[in-house]
């Protein structure tokens, strides 16, 4: 049967060409594409809205770290004239309305069950269709399967003991009340420091009486600089749009800020300093991805620079003591995910905040009214927990996932993920893992990978159904030299080193507690991840066996 018709399964409940699992930016753009090919699908979601990562984290400072105009949809330019993004790096509520107004100019919302968690996806091998399970008990069948599930969908908490004893509140930051938390006078405790925990301890430090920053490893942060965008400044970005995105797609990270092309060791220690003044003053990731190619890749280039930020921390903090708590020790700058901040430095010189370096003092337990250390015991009002996410194949071992003859995705991806371009997975037939894991979204503006990595798997999928087919397959040997090539890649960058989700790391997951084999994202960047997926559709979809 070709793509494009609907029909009733008398096995399987509800029929579709299509599902898609996942409402986010990946989900509606999926759903987009396959529409216009008319194509039946339908997405799934658990939420009861659209927007994933920006209807879940509704946590104080929340908010872009790529330019607002840089991570919407490019694909329609009538959205792209209607849309007035407010700020240079726009907050979440401001973004999930971006992803519910999308919603209602594409009429999408009519294709999309809410409230809809999928429990179980197994593969019929003799009737090629894949049976769905929701956790409400309803059944879904469908010939190709589709995951939009998001890299960072899955929270984890600290392994600590006594959690659940804390009689006050407490919370993942993914899970921060919808109807919000009154924080005036309130006694907060916070574990994490990564993006998430920069943000929320930078917003929250003048709304709380006190604040515990409780600190395992220092990450290394860099200036926001966020401002307004008036009428008139979005007309002229309205206007330049093609140029953007050209100049987005042309960059490895899919954003605006491109490196500095001289070379580290070819220009003086004075022009170095110049361009890192200027890159420290400059909004956005400028400071990380506009820099000398040579600080991810050369440990002395990456020691200087360091050093340089290291300054930087110093002249914030009024404490020198908490400064150097706030300066990593471990790993230089830009090898973890850089946290992008306003006035994070300066909460510290606040006298309602405090410092506890994990460093210097354990974690015991949780008590009824706070948290007790090893060293000293504190009174709490509410625990935030910022301590991040079971990355990139959490949300795949959250769902049972058979594939031919029944074998789970979790043995599978027990040692790490496989995959062939984080799209395709051997032995699990007309699945298409969007922008799963090994895929370039991750180290990338996720938006811009997004409609890379969605166009390849439509213009995929409307290739199947031109050739009669209805069902595909990834080879073991295509899967294996994708791993190889994403392995290839992470070698050469010292990120191969970090202590991150980047790299399948997370202390508080059995198994992810230490270097993981198999590389979780691919960091050959996007214009080589573009160049390799249309190499492979041009190559008649080398690697994809269609019968
Ligand atoms: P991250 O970047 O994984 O950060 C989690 C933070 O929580 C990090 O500082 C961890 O310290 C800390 N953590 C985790 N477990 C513990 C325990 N058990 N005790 C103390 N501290 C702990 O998650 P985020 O949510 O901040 O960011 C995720 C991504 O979201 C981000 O990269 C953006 O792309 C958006 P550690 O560094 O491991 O010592």
């Amino acid at each position: 049967m070709a793509i494009g018709t609907s029909e009733k399964k008398d096995n399987c409940g509800t029929y579709h060409e299509v599902v898609i699992i996942g409402a986010g930016m990946t989900g509606l753009c999926q759903l987009h594409y396959l529409k216009r090919e008319g194509i039946d699908a339908l997405v799934l979601d658990a939420n009861s809205d659209v927007g994933g990562t920006w209807y879940n984290n509704r946590y104080p400072g929340c908010r872009f770290d790529s330019e607002s105009y840089t991570y919407g949809f490019s694909f329609s330019k009538e959205i792209l004239d209607k849309w007035h993004w407010k700020e240079r790096f726009s907050s979440q509520p401001e973004n999930l309305r971006y992803t519910q107004f999308v919603t209602e100019e594409l009429n999408l919302r009519e294709n999309i069950e809410f409230d809809s968690r999928v429990k179980s996806a197994h593969f019929d091998d003799d009737n090629t269709i894949w049976n769905l399970t929701l956790e409400n008990g309803k059944k879904i069948g469908c010939r190709y399967l589709v995951t939009g599930l998001g890299g960072l969908s899955a929270p984890t908490l600290p392994r600590i003991d006594g959690i659940d004893s804390f009689r006050g509140e407490s919370f993942h930051t993914f899970n921060w009340p919808h109807a919000g938390v009154d924080l005036k006078g309130k006694r907060v405790g916070v574990i994490g420091s990564g993006s998430t925990g920069v943000q929320v301890i930078s917003e929250i430090a003048d709304k709380v009486g006190q604040l515990t920053v409780l600190q395992r490893r220092p990450n290394w942060c860099a200036p926001l600089k966020n401002g307004e965008i008036t009428e008139d400044e979005m007309q002229e970005i309205r206007n330049r749009y093609d140029e953007i995105f050209s100049a987005c797609a042309a960059t490895s990270g899919g954003f605006i800020h491109a490196p500095d092309r001289r070379g580290f060791y070819n220009v003086s220690k004075e022009e170095r300093l110049e361009l890192w003044e200027r890159l420290y003053d400059e909004p956005g990731f400028g400071v990380w991805l506009s820099n000398f190619t040579d600080i991810f890749v050369d440990e002395e280039a990456n020691a200087e620079f360091s050093e340089f930020i290291a300054g930087k921390i110093r002249a914030r903090v009024n404490d020198p003591e908490v400064a150097e708590l706030l300066i990593p020790k471990d790993h230089g700058f830009g090898v973890q995910r850089v946290p992008l901040e306003t006035n994070y430095y300066e909460a510290f010189n606040r006298d309602n905040v405090k410092l506890v370096s994990l460093q210097n003092e354990q974690i015991e337990c949780v008590t009824e009214t706070g948290i007790k250390t090893d060293k000293d015991e504190y009174e709490l009002d509410l625990i935030v927990y910022a301590t991040g996410f079971d990355a990139l194949t959490g949300a795949f071992d959250r769902i049972d996932f058979r594939g031919v003859g029944g074998a789970k995705l979790t043995d599978k991806w027990a040692n790490g993920p496989e995959t062939y371009m984080g799209m395709f997975v051997s032995g699990f037939p007309n699945l298409i893992t969007l922008v799963g894991p090994q895929s370039g979204s991750y180290s990338t503006n996720f938006p811009r990978a997004i409609e890379t990595c969605v166009g390849w798997a439509t213009d995929f999928l409307v290739d199947v159904r031109n050739k009669g087919k209805t069902r595909f397959e990834v080879t073991a040997e295509a899967e294996q030299s994708w791993c190889d090539e994403a392995t290839d890649a992470m070698s050469k960058l010292l990120l191969r080193k970090a202590k991150s989700w980047f790299n399948g790391f997370n202390s508080n997951i059995d198994g992810h507690d230490k270097h993981q084999p198999k590389p979780y994202v691919y960091v050959g960047g996007n214009p080589r991840l573009g160049k390799r997926l249309a190499e492979v559709r041009d190559d008649d979809y080398a690697g994809v066996e269609v019968s």
